[in-house]
């Protein structure tokens, strides 16, 4: 018999748990109704380069006929085959999306069939695929992870690799295949979605990833996607861990915990676990492009010159911010804390920016010229190194590029190797920078730690130490705290306080103090409590680096999630039965309560801008980056200084409850939500 049962009863009962329907799905069949109200402003450029499939309104799913002998009830009576994928990094609730499209396609005809492609698009080319049954349905109800049929992050963006598709969806038999994704997936979606079009295979496409960047606004500023399915749970799971990690730094004091947040780009989920956790310091990247340096821009004004550097962040005054802050809590005796950095922080700053997109082009260049993979040509770091300097230099004509000159070579030879590995790393398919495989947090901290000892030479990073406790101290050691504090300051007109909240000294001159005052130990020592209480006021400052990101793409969802995917699978069908192809399925007021929620159609075309991919400008899907006049981080904003906690007493850490699956209560949905449906005054 084993020990252990294999199944817990949490996850039993997180099984059997039925998600709600939206109330539209109650009825007996569905139709759409065009939205025109909803317009989006497309770039002209964009607009000249998009797919024909355009023209598509937005739809909303409401009850249809009732009667399935109805010729327009457009759920029964037709037996379907779905294809289904997951695309990109996994999120939570995506087994809850197949589950709806399982549950609507079986209850409109039990005839029909859903295909789970495996192992994301490859799967598609290699003609990989599972039917999905409703015990593998079961067993993957409400649970994390994308196992039960795997993902991958290829793209299908060539003729070949189209031809292909068509292929294994003919093969299937498919009506229709839902591509469950992030934007470049979407993207994916709607292309495949014209190309297919004349086969008679509906493409639709389902907003997936933790980052949260997937949300839809129309022109008329209504959210019609107030945010993508898995960034609540991953939120929620990064928010625990950081919370605990808050509990940990306020109990002993030792660490500062550096935690770097997934998010490619946008810095959402940063954004949420700072509302959730209260951590001292929360980097935003989107705020952090936003810097203005008013004093050189002063300096510059009066000079009678204009000074472009001083808008937006460079890595060294970022490094003296954080160092700003940390000095101060250490001030009051908080030499320790917990700072939340996003992952796509780089990605703002103006420096590291730049040295993305000329690195994007030089190796996308590469890959055309040469039809050979950059990565395979030079596949030492040094060899890399050399290219870039041959560019630099000019020596070949073929390979000259002039966006990388010889100070760009200069500047980049001089950022540490393991940095330089991170920004030549390879790009994924899409032709993203891999954020996640560079050590960001060890950039930034590295040039804090640096400027930290600077300012502890300087005597202006030291610790406080709080008055009752060094008093404390001095009474259990029979000393009497007033004198020695008075010895010890007299020298640099400070109070006992003072003493030992803003003075450091060395340990010849204490020594020096306390013989003078002959305060000194029998043997000629320092007594150990004040010799204890001097080396706290000597910050070492010492940090832990954690990564928080593939732990939370795969917890369990939320129940929020729960419902949100689960109503999402039933949208997608929805739209395949009345025939809708090139759209994402959404739910409108995710933010309010959910029987308020509305399952739409949006046209994916209609969400795309040109974006820097491989060096080159290309059609995708726009992610969402924080808005800094969104409530939410105005909230955060406002809040810094209190959650900072650089004065006396004590942090205004907060616990957010685990992932609890049968709890409603607080938290119930992303507070960036809740807080972004409120308009601010
Ligand atoms: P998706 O956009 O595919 O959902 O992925 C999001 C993400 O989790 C990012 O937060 C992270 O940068 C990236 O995936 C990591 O990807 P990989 O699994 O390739 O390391």
């Amino acid at each position: 018999a084993r020990v252990i049962a294999d199944v817990s009863k949490e996850t039993e009962s997180r099984r059997s748990y039925k998600p709600r329907s939206c109330k539209v799905f109650n009825g007996r069949s569905i139709a759409l109704e065009p939205q025109e109200q909803y317009q989006f402003s497309l770039n002209k450029e964009a607009l000249k380069e998009l797919p024909d499939i355009i023209d598509n309104h937005v739809q909303k799913l409401v009850q249809g006929p009732d009667s399935p002998d109805d010729p327009h009830n457009t759920l029964y009576g037709k037996k379907r085959h779905i294809g289904i994928v997951f695309s990109g990094g996994p999120a939570p609730g995506g087994h809850n999306a197949i589950a709806g499209v399982f549950d609507a396609a079986k209850k409109a005809n039990p005839h029909s069939k859903v295909f789970g492609f495996i192992l994301g698009p490859d799967g598609i080319l290699e003609n990989r695929y599972v039917e999905i049954t409703a015990d593998l349905v079961d067993t993957h109800r409400n649970m994390g992870g994308f196992t039960m049929i795997k993902t991958g992050r290829s793209k299908i963006d060539s003729p070949e690799k189209m031809k292909l598709s068509r292929q294994a969806c003919k093969k299937l038999g498919l009506d229709a295949l839902i591509i469950v994704g992030g934007d470049d997936s979407n993207t994916n979606a709607a292309f495949m979605a014209q190309e297919l079009k004349a086969d008679g295979i509906q493409v639709l496409g389902i907003p997936k990833t933790i980052d949260g960047d997937i949300q839809v606004t129309a022109e008329s500023g209504e959210t019609l996607c107030a945010i993508s399915f898995g960034f609540h749970s991953a939120a929620r799971a990064f928010s625990q861990n950081i919370s605990n990690l808050c509990t940990d730094a306020g109990s002993d004091l030792k660490y500062w915990h550096v935690c770097k947040v997934m998010g490619r780009v946008a810095s959402h989920l940063a954004l949420e676990s700072a509302l959730q956790t209260h951590a001292n310091i929360t980097l935003i990247g989107e705020d952090l492009a936003d810097y203005v340096d008013q004093e050189r821009i002063k300096a510059a004004e009066n000079a009678g010159t204009v000074d472009y550097t001083a808008y937006g962040i460079t890595l060294r005054h970022l490094s003296r911010l954080i160092c700003d802050v940390i000095v101060r809590r250490a001030a009051h005796g908080k030499n320790y804390g917990v700072m939340i950095i996003p992952e796509g922080v780089l990605e703002f700053i103006n420096e590291i920016q730049i040295f993305i997109i000329k690195l994007n082009t030089i190796i996308g260049d590469y890959n055309h010229i040469h039809d050979v993979d950059f990565h395979a040509a030079f596949p030492s770091l040094d060899a890399k190194l050399d290219y870039l300097r041959r560019l630099s230099r000019g020596i070949s004509d073929k390979d000259a590029s002039p966006i990388w000159n010889a100070r760009d070579d200069e500047l980049f030879n001089d950022l540490p190797t393991f940095f330089q590995e991170g920004l030549l790393v390879e790009r994924d398919t899409h032709g993203n920078f891999q954020f996640s495989q560079v050590k960001t947090e060890k950039i930034i901290m590295d040039m804090v730690k640096d400027y930290l000892d600077i300012l502890k030479e300087k005597g202006t990073y030291k610790v406080g130490i709080d008055p009752l406790v060094y008093r404390r101290f001095m009474a259990d050691a029979g000393l009497d705290a007033h004198v020695y504090g008075e010895v010890l300051f007299k020298n640099y007109g400070g109070t006992a306080h003072l003493l030992v909240k803003h003075t450091i000294i060395s340990m010849k001159t204490l020594k020096l103090a306390l013989e003078d005052a002959g305060l000194l130990s029998p043997d000629g020592k320092i007594p150990g409590v004040v010799e204890t209480i001097y080396q706290k006021s000597v910050p070492n400052f010492k940090t832990q680096n954690h990564f928080y990101g593939y732990d939370g793409r795969g917890s369990n969802p939320t129940r929020f999630d729960c419902n949100y995917t689960y109503n999402l699978g039933l949208t997608a069908f929805g739209l395949i039965a009345n025939g809708a192809t090139g759209q994402m399925a959404v739910i409108r007021n995710l933010e309010h309560d959910m029987s308020t929620w509305e399952p739409l159609g949006v046209p994916i075309a209609r969400l795309m801008h040109l974006e820097e991919r491989k060096g080159k400008l290309a059609l995708v899907m726009e992610k969402r980056v924080v808005e800094l006049d969104s409530t939410a981080f105005q909230v955060v904003k406002d809040l810094r200084e209190e959650w900072l906690a650089a004065g006396p007493g004590e942090d205004h850490y907060r616990k957010p409850c685990p992932i609890a699956f049968s709890e409603d209560g607080d938290d119930n949905r992303p507070i960036t939500l809740t807080l972004n449906a409120v308009d601010l005054p």
